[in-house]
C-alpha cells in the first residue's frame, strides 16, 4: 500500500498526536484509572457487537508482558476499502479519530466508553497495537504503534470463524502505571456481563504460570445482578421484581428486590456506563415507584386516609434496584459528566415502570403488603430520626461547639495541620493522649464496638455517643448537611488493635464514614494507623516489625540469637506511651494507609489503601502492603 500523504493523512496525525498530547482528555487521567479504560474502550466495541445481536463470547486475557488482548466472535471490524477516506474501515475505526459514529452505514449505534471514544484512542496511546480481522474465510492483519499502522491490512491466513482480535501494549511513557490489577477488570467486566444478558466475558491472568480464568455469563442480567447485590443480605420476599420495555427508542430495563436492611442502592446505566450522579432516567424510576406505591397503599389501606404519603426513600429503604438505559444519543450533563439528560428517558422509564410494577402489585399481594409495611415503618423512624437531628442541630446552633467531653483536642486551629486519631479502647485512648503532640493531634477515644450502622435506623445511630461524638469532632454533619469546608482535621486517623476484633472496628468506622461521609474518603482525609506487630530486643537494643516478613528479615538481619526477646503486641494497651508515640504516632516514623475509594464498578464498591511512609523510617522498613486490598464490598462484612 502506498502511503501519500493527502490531506486525510495529515488529519489522522494530527488527531493522533492530540490524542497523545492530551491523554486525560480521551481517557480521563493517565494514572492505573486511566490504563483500565483503555481495556473497556475496547471491549465496550465488542458489546456492542453484542447488542447488535451478532456477537456471544468476548474473551479478555492480561499477557505476561501486560498487553492485553480482546476476543470477539462477532462479524469483524468490515476490511473493506472506505470509499471516502480511501484506506480499509479497520485502518479508519483505529486511526482517526471519534470514528465511533456512523460509516459505511455500519451499526455503531450504541457507541460504550466513559468518554466515547473508541479503538483509535488506545491505539493512539499504545506503544503497539495489533488488529486481526476473521472474515470472508480469511484472517486479516494490521499492526500499528502510537497509532500509526507499520504494516498494510494483508491476510496472513484461513480462517472459517468470525471475530476480532485486538491485541494491545499501553505506551509506558504515558501512563505512569503499566500493570493491570485482575481485580479491577473483573469488576467491571463482570458489571458488563450483568448488563448484558447472555452475553459470556472471560478474563484470563497469563501472567503466572498457573492461568487465571474468571468467567461471566448472566442469562437474566440485571435480575441476576440484583441477585449477586443482595446475596449476603436477607431478603424481604424471593422474586426480583422486573420491568422491560421500548418507548420512544428508549430502551428501558428495571430489576429491583427489597432486603430487610435500611440503605438504599438504586444502580442506573446508560449503555452500560454507570451514571453515578444518575439524572432522567433514574428520576422517572424514583417518580414512578412512589406514586405507583402511593396509590396502591391508599387502595389496599396501609395507608390510612389522615396518613402522609410515603416518601421515595421510605418506599425505597432496602431497596437494592439496578436501572438500565440504551438510547441513540445519550447526553450527559452535570460537572463530572455522569449525569443523563435526555428528557425522554424519564418518560419511558417512568410509563414502564408504572405500569409494569402497577400489575405486578396487583398479581403479588403478599410482596405488596409486604413492602407497604416495611415503607410505613420506615415512615414512622424517619419522623423519629428528623426530631433526633434537630435536637443535634439546635444544640450545636446554641453553644457554637460543644464538643464531646472524651475529645482531647489539639490547640492547633488550622484544619491543614490537625489530625484526628479514632482510638480503641479508653485505656490505648489514655496513652494516646499522653504520647500525642498536643499542637497538632487529637485523640478520641472510642469505647468498644461502634454501632453497624447497616444495621440500624437512623434515628438509633444517631442516638449513638460514639457516632454523636464523631460527628461533632470532625465539625462537617452528615448526609444532606454534610459541609466539608467544616471540617476541623485534613488527617482522620483510625488507630485499632492488629487483630481481628481490630479489623472489625475498622470495618466498622469506614463502613459509618462511607455512609454518611463518602466525601471524606473520596477526598482523601481518611487514614488508617499501623502498629507494629513485634517488638524485638537484643543488647539493649530495640526493633519494631510491622509484619511477619519484616519480624524475619529483622531476626536474619541481627542474627537468630537465644537472647532475642521478641515480643508479640496483641494490643495497642500493650505499649507505654513512648513506644506508641514512636512506632504508630510520630509523624516522622509512622506509616499510615491512606483509604482510597474506587467506584468504576458502581455497585462493587472497592477500598484500598496507599501506604504512606514517615518521613524518617528507615529504608530497611520497606513494607509493601502497596494497594493492600481490604473491603471489597463493605456490605459483606457487616
Ligand atoms: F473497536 C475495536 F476495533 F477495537 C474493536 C471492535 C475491538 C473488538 C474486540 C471488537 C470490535 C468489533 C467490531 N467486533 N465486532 C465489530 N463489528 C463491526 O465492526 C461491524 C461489522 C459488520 C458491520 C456491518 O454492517 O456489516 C458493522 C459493524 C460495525
Amino acid at each position: 500500500m502506498s502511503k501519500e500523504y493527502g490531506a486525510d493523512q495529515i488529519q489522522i496525525l494530527e488527531g493522533l498526536e492530540a490524542v497523545r498530547k492530551r491523554p486525560g482528555m480521551y481517557i480521563g487521567s493517565t494514572s492505573v484509572r486511566g490504563l483500565h479504560h483503555l481495556v473497556y474502550e475496547i471491549v465496550d466495541n465488542a458489546v456492542d457487537e453484542a447488542l447488535a445481536g451478532y456477537c456471544t463470547e468476548i474473551d479478555v486475557s492480561i499477557n505476561p508482558d501486560n498487553s492485553i488482548t480482546v476476543v470477539d466472535n462477532g462479524r469483524g471490524v468490515p476490511v473493506e476499502l472506505n470509499e471516502k477516506k480511501g484506506i480499509s474501515t479497520v485502518e479508519v475505526v483505529y486511526t482517526i479519530l471519534h470514528a465511533g459514529g456512523k460509516f459505511g452505514g455500519g451499526a455503531y449505534k450504541v457507541s460504550g466508553g466513559l468518554h466515547g471514544v473508541g479503538a483509535s484512542v488506545v491505539n493512539a496511546l499504545s506503544k503497539k497495537m495489533e488488529v486481526k480481522v476473521e472474515q470472508n474465510g480469511h484472517i486479516h492483519r494490521q499492526c500499528y504503534e502510537k497509532g500509526k499502522p507499520v504494516t498494510p491490512l494483508e491476510i496472513i491466513g484461513d480462517s472459517d470463524r468470525t471475530g476480532t482480535t485486538v491485541t494491545f501494549l499501553p505506551d509506558d511513557t504515558i501512563f505512569e502505571e503499566t500493570v493491570f490489577d485482575f481485580d479491577t477488570l473483573k469488576s467491571r467486566l463482570r458489571e458488563m456481563a450483568f448488563l448484558t444478558k447472555g452475553i459470556k466475558i472471560i478474563l484470563r491472568d497469563k501472567r503466572e504460570e498457573e492461568e487465571k480464568v474468571r468467567e461471566f455469563y448472566y442469562e437474566g442480567g440485571i435480575r441476576e445482578y440484583v441477585d449477586y447485590l443482595n446475596k449476603s443480605k436477607a431478603v424481604l420476599y424471593p422474586t426480583v421484581i422486573y420491568c422491560e420495555g421500548t418507548v420512544n427508542d428508549v430502551y428501558v430495563e428495571v430489576a429491583m428486590q427489597h432486603n430487610d436492611g435500611y440503605n438504599e442502592g438504586c444502580y442506573s446505566f446508560v449503555n452500560n456506563i454507570t451514571t453515578p450522579e444518575g439524572g432522567t432516567h433514574l428520576a422517572g424510576f424514583k417518580n414512578a415507584l412512589t406514586k405507583t406505591f402511593n396509590d396502591y397503599a391508599r387502595a389496599q389501606k396501609y395507608l390510612k386516609e389522615n396518613e402522609q404519603n410515603l416518601t421515595g426513600e421510605d418506599i425505597r429503604e432496602g431497596l437494592t434496584a439496578i436501572i438500565s438505559v440504551k438510547l441513540g444519543e445519550p447526553q450527559f450533563e452535570g460537572q463530572t459528566k455522569q449525569k443523563l439528560g435526555n428528557s425522554e428517558a424519564r418518560g419511558a422509564v417512568d410509563s414502564i415502570v408504572s405500569e409494569q410494577l402497577t400489575y405486578f402489585l396487583e398479581q403479588n399481594p403478599a410482596v405488596a403488603k409486604m413492602i407497604c409495611e416495611k415503607a410505613v415503618l420506615a415512615q414512622r423512624a424517619r419522623d423519629a430520626a428528623r426530631k433526633a437531628r434537630d435536637l443535634t442541630r439546635r444544640k450545636n446552633a446554641l453553644d457554637g461547639m460543644s464538643l464531646p467531653g472524651k475529645l482531647a483536642d489539639c490547640s492547633d486551629r488550622d484544619p491543614k495541620n490537625c489530625e484526628i486519631y479514632l482510638v480503641e479502647g479508653d485505656s490505648a485512648g489514655g496513652s494516646a493522649k499522653t504520647a500525642r503532640s498536643r499542637a497538632t493531634q487529637a485523640i478520641l477515644p472510642l469505647r468498644g464496638k461502634i454501632l453497624n450502622v447497616e444495621k440500624a435506623r437512623l434515628d438509633r445511630i444517631l442516638s449513638s455517643q460514639e457516632i454523636r461524638a464523631m460527628i461533632t469532632a470532625f465539625g462537617t454533619g452528615i448526609s444532606e448537611d454534610f459541609d466539608i469546608s467544616k471540617l476541623r482535621y485534613h488527617k482522620i486517623i483510625i488507630m485499632t488493635d492488629a487483630d481481628v476484633d481490630g479489623a472489625h472496628i475498622d470495618t466498622l468506622l469506614l463502613t459509618f464514614l462511607y455512609r454518611f461521609m463518602p466525601e471524606l474518603i473520596k477526598q482523601g482525609y481518611v487514614y488508617l494507623a499501623t502498629p507494629p506487630l513485634y517488638k524485638i530486643e537484643k543488647n539493649k537494643k530495640v526493633w519494631y516489625a510491622y509484619s511477619d516478613e519484616e519480624l524475619n528479615s529483622i531476626l536474619t538481619e541481627i542474627g537468630r540469637d537465644q537472647n532475642n526477646k521478641i515480643q508479640r503486641y496483641k494490643g495497642l494497651g500493650e505499649m507505654d506511651p513512648e513506644q506508641l508515640w514512636e512506632t504508630t504516632m510520630d509523624p516522622e516514623k509512622r506509616i499510615l494507609k491512606k483509604v482510597c475509594m474506587n467506584d468504576d464498578a458502581m455497585s462493587e464498591l472497592d477500598l484500598t489503601f496507599t501506604v504512606l511512609m514517615g518521613d524518617n523510617v528507615e529504608p530497611r522498613r520497606e513494607f509493601i502492603e502497596k494497594n493492600a486490598k481490604f473491603v471489597k464490598d463493605l456490605d459483606k462484612y457487616c
